[in-house]
């Protein structure tokens, strides 16, 4: 059994600054959960390219509203509190962020929990 309040990662390691966003990683590889659950903010106004070739990402907003521009169609999706987004493709997207966003973001492979997106909005598989 874990318990994991926000207030224990706040300032740590892996609470992460990604420029456009700050991620709260909450449950690790390291957990051997098979997942990482994170909990993030993307600031309001920004919009970040993110192509996650590596992971499957469920995201669950709480907070504020945005869109999600799928870059294979140009398909904009609108996303708001109590609305999940799931890139079950892998897919290559815009992030834009009308309010600041919370987002609940769970992850498969789990990330080892300092990862920043590269140049090409992507995390390396964590390694053992
Ligand atoms: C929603 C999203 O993908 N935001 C970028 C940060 C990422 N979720 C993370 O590392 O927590």
């Amino acid at each position: 059994m874990k318990v994991v309040a926000l207030e224990d990662v706040l300032g740590t390691e892996h609470d992460v600054d990604g420029g456009n966003w700050v991620s709260r990683r909450l449950i690790l590889k390291k957990d051997n959960m098979g997942y990482s659950v994170h909990d993030t903010i993307i600031k309001a106004g920004t919009e970040t390219h993110i192509w996650y070739q590596n992971h499957l990402e469920s995201v669950y907003c709480i907070e504020g509203e945005g869109e999600v521009v799928t870059l294979k169609d140009n398909k904009v999706w609108p996303i708001k509190k109590d609305t999940l987004y799931a890139l079950d493709e892998n897919d290559e997207h815009l992030l834009r962020a009308k309010t600041d966003m919370r987002m609940i973001c769970v992850f498969n492979p789990a990330v080892a929990g300092t990862e920043v997106h590269d140049e090409n909005g992507v995390y390396p598989v964590a390694k053992d």
